[in-house]
């Protein structure tokens, strides 16, 4: 185990100078959205600066190193949906607009410099590891804690927003198999399939017989200064170059996280 900080680049340049990988996955970030409106500038940094600092120190001490950048379906913002490698993208918060930048900078230094970097545009991907700072894993763990009696109502934002959500483990295999191709190349990962929040919250609700009506409250404390609607993968291009598929559908997601939050909430 290494420590590091994709801010600080001296540090990541001796870091690749000593362990000169075969693979890696840049999964590092200021991964939430709402609250990169929040903090704008540490995001640009850690979400965007950060892709070109691992860029330049593989491409000064580690040439060989295979990159896998976890972009995003926040890039497509509001674009119109299904939205796949083609699509105009259009980000939408300081986010999206950090991991534009580091997207364009894969492309710019695979172009350049011959790199192999790949850009995954995931859309959600979700599990029971998932932080409670995120929408699914807020529902479930406080569907369990209703359950439990240790917590009264859930207040969320916006619930009319739709995403294509899927099971990590499924996500975390089309990283690795991009990495195995032949020549480096972006791919849209995702189910093909949407819900809304109003979707999420019925089901876990529904799972274990509760009525959410009792218990779901809109509160605007959630609810971003610009949110994306409609989110919905065309994954045509990782079906047939890669062979990916997912395997794990949205009430099988959502039954596993809520079975684990259940569990782990008693
Ligand atoms: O769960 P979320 O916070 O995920 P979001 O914004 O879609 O981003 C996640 O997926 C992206 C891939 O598409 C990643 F790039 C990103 O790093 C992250 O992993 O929110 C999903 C939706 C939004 O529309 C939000 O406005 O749920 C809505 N929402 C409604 N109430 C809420 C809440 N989101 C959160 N986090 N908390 C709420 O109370």
């Amino acid at each position: 185990m290494h420590y590091g900080d994709i801010i600080t680049d001296n540090h990541l340049c001796s870091l690749l100078s000593e362990i000169r990988p075969d693979e890696l996955y840049n999964l590092a970030a200021q991964s939430h959205v709402g609250a990169s409106f929040e903090c704008p500038e540490y995001t640009s940094l850690a979400t965007g600066m950060g892709v070109l600092n691992i860029l330049e120190a593989i491409k000064h001490f580690s040439p060989h190193t295979r990159m896998y950048q976890a972009s995003t379906s926040e890039l497509f913002g509001n674009a119109p949906a299904p939205q796949n490698e083609l699509t105009k993208m259009d980000p939408q918060s300081p986010y999206a607009c950090a991991k534009l930048f580091g997207y364009h900078m894969v492309k710019i230094y695979r172009k350049s410099y011959g790199m192999f970097a790949c850009n995954g545009i995931a859309f959600n991907h979700e599990s029971e590891r998932r932080g409670v700072e995120f929408v699914t894993r807020k529902v479930t763990h406080a569907v369990a804690s209703i359950v439990a009696g240790k917590q009264k109502e859930l207040r969320l934002g916006n619930l009319e927003a739709r995403r294509d959500w899927g099971y990590s483990p499924d996500y975390v295999k089309a990283m690795w198999m991009m990495l195995q191709q032949e020549k480096p190349d972006d791919f849209v990962i995702g189910t093909g399939v949407t819900h809304s929040i109003l979707d999420l919250v019925n089901l876990a609700f529904g799972l274990v017989k509760l009525d959410p009506r009792k218990y779901v409250v809109v509160d605007d404390q959630f609810k971003r200064p610009a949110d994306v609607n409609w989110l919905q993968a065309d994954p045509a291009k990782a079906n047939t170059v890669l062979g990916w598929h997912p395997t794990v559908s949205f009430e099988q997601l959502i039954k596993i996280m809520l079975e684990a939050d259940l569990k782990a909430v008693k």
